[in-house]
C-alpha cells in the first residue's frame, strides 16, 4: 500500500515558539501534567465521518475536497478500503490512538441490509488488521439512524414498526462490530428522535419506544460481551425542530425514568451544549455531578450561527473550563472525539492535518491551564469558603438532614435581622482565570 499523505511526515512536538504549521506547539504526549502524561488525560479520537467521508458538500454546493484517497470510484468497497488506509496513516502520523465510526461511514450502504452487513464484516476484518499493525483502538461505534430516508419519522421514535426493526437490526450489527473492534463505548445520537410538530406526534409513545429499543440494545450488548458504556449524546435540535435528548439534564432524567442509568453515560458535544443554550462546561458539570460524564465530542460552535458548525476547537478558554471539569471528575472513561470538520474552503490534505493539530493543541493548552487553575487553588478555595456556613452549627444540621422547618424558623426569629449577604466576587475570579491563562 502506498503512502496517501505523502509529503506529510509524523507530526512532532516543537514547542510554542515553533512556526511550523505541521508541528504541535502544545501537545507533547509524554509531558507530565500533575504527575500524569498528557496523552493519558487526552485520549484523542478521529471521527471517521468528518475526516474520511465528508468532502465539503453543503446546501449550496458540492464537494470541494478530494476524499477518494486514490480509489477509482467513490461509494465502492475499493473506496471503503482506501478510507481505512487513509485513516490509519492519518492517525499514526498524528499520534491519535482512537477512532469513532457509524456503520455507514465505513462501507457504502446497499439496498439490501444483508449485503450491507456482509460488507461491514469484510471491512472490519481489514480494520482489525490495521489496528493490530498500528496499536490504534476503537473508542466507540454507532449506527447511523438518521441519513437513510426510512428514518424520516425517527428510528426508535418512528411510527412504523418495520422501520423500528431496521433500526434494531442496525443497532444489533453496530454493537457486534463495536465488540469485534474492542470499542470502549456505544453511542446513541438521536438526530431524528424528536418532532417537527406536536400536531402529528404522540410524544409519550415515542419516548417509551426509544427506551424499549435502548433496553434491548443493553440486553443484547451485555449478552455478546460488550462491557463498555452506552452513551447518549444530547442535542436540542437539528435536524429535528425539537429533539428528545435536549441536553444532559433531560437525557439523564429520561435514563432514570426508564431504568437505563446504570448502563448509560453522557457523550457531551461542545457545539450541542451551546445549541441548547448552555456552556460546554455546564453540560460537563451536570453529567459529572450525576456520575455520568462518559465521553466528549470535542468541537466548537459559532455563536453567530444557530446550527451545528462542528468546527475544530480553538477557544482555549472553553477548553480550559472543559479540562477543569474533566480533571475534577477524575478523567473520562471515554475520550475526546473530534466531531469536527475543516471549513469548506480548507480543502487540502494539509488542512486535515492542521485542523487536528489545532484541536489537539487547544486541548493540550486547556489541560495545562486547567491544571494550573487547580494547583493555584484560589477558585476552589473561594467556592469552599462560600458555603462555609454549612460546615458547622445550624448549617451542618441542615446538611445532615437533622432539622426541621420549625427549628429553622425559630433560628431565624432569634437572629431577627437578615444577615448581610456575602459577595460572589465573580469579577475577581474571572481576573484570576485571566492571570492564570495569560500571566
Ligand atoms: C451530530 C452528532 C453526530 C454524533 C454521532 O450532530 O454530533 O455526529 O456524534 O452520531
Ligand atoms: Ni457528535
Ligand atoms: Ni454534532
Amino acid at each position: 500500500m502506498s503512502e496517501i499523505f505523502s509529503g506529510i511526515s509524523k507530526i512532532a512536538y516543537e514547542g510554542a515558539k515553533s512556526t511550523n504549521p505541521l508541528a504541535f506547539k502544545f501537545y507533547d504526549a509524554e509531558k507530565l501534567v500533575m504527575g500524569k502524561p498528557m496523552k493519558d488525560y487526552l485520549p484523542f479520537a478521529m471521527a471517521w465521518w468528518h475526516n474520511l467521508c465528508a468532502a465539503g458538500t453543503d446546501m449550496f454546493g458540492r464537494d470541494t475536497a478530494d476524499k477518494s484517497f486514490g480509489a477509482d470510484e467513490k461509494g465502492t468497497m475499493e473506496h471503503a478500503k482506501a478510507k481505512v488506509d487513509a485513516g490509519f496513516e492519518f492517525m499514526s502520523k498524528l499520534g491519535i490512538e482512537y477512532f469513532c465510526f457509524h456503520d455507514v461511514d465505513i462501507v457504502p450502504e446497499a439496498d439490501d441490509i444483508n449485503v450491507t452487513n456482509a460488507r461491514l464484516d469484510e471491512i472490519t476484518d481489514y480494520m482489525l488488521e490495521k489496528m493490530k499493525e498500528t496499536g490504534i483502538k476503537c473508542l466507540w461505534g454507532t449506527a447511523n439512524m438518521f441519513s437513510n430516508p426510512r428514518f424520516m419519522n425517527g428510528a426508535g421514535s418512528t411510527n412504523s414498526a418495520d422501520v423500528y426493526c431496521f433500526a434494531a437490526a442496525q443497532i444489533k450489527k453496530a454493537l457486534e462490530l463495536t465488540v469485534k473492534l474492542g470499542g470502549k463505548g456505544y453511542v446513541f445520537w438521536g438526530g431524528r428522535e424528536g418532532y417537527e410538530t406536536l400536531l402529528n406526534t404522540d410524544m409519550k409513545f415515542e419516548q417509551e419506544n426509544i427506551a424499549r429499543l435502548m433496553k434491548m440494545a443493553v440486553e443484547y450488548g451485555r449478552k455478546i460481551g460488550f462491557t463498555g458504556d452506552f452513551y447518549i449524546e444530547p442535542k436540542p435540535k437539528e435536524p429535528m425542530k425539537h429533539q428528545y435528548d435536549f441536553d444532559a439534564a433531560t437525557a439523564i432524567g429520561f435514563l432514570r425514568q426508564y431504568g437505563l442509568d446504570k448502563d448509560f453515560k453522557m457523550n457531551i458535544e461542545a457545539n450541542h451544549a451551546t445549541l441548547a443554550g448552555h456552556t460546554f462546561q455546564h453540560e460537563l458539570r451536570v453529567s459529572a455531578i450525576n456520575g455520568m460524564l462518559g465521553s466528549i465530542d470535542a468541537n466548537q460552535g459559532d455563536y453567530l450561527l444557530g446550527w451545528d458548525t462542528d468546527e475544530f476547537p480553538f477557544d482555549v478558554y472553553e477548553a480550559t473550563m472543559c479540562m477543569y471539569e474533566v480533571i475534577k471528575a477524575g478523567g473520562l472513561t471515554g475520550g475526546f472525539n473530534f466531531d469536527a470538520k475543516c471549513r469548506r474552503p480548507s480543502n487540502t490534505y494539509e488542512d486535515m492535518f492542521e485542523s487536528y493539530i489545532l484541536g489537539m493543541d487547544t486541548f493540550a493548552l486547556g489541560l495545562i491551564k486547567a491544571a494550573q487553575l487547580i494547583e493555584d487553588g484560589r477558585l476552589d478555595g473561594f467556592v469552599a469558603d462560600k458555603y462555609a456556613s454549612f460546615n458547622e452549627g445550624i448549617g451542618a444540621k441542615i446538611v445532615a438532614g437533622e432539622t426541621s422547618l420549625e427549628e429553622l424558623a425559630a433560628y431565624a426569629a432569634e437572629l431577627k435581622n437578615t444577615p448581610a449577604p456575602i459577595s460572589g466576587k465573580q469579577e475577581r475570579l474571572e481576573g484570576i482565570v485571566n492571570s492564570v491563562l495569560f500571566g
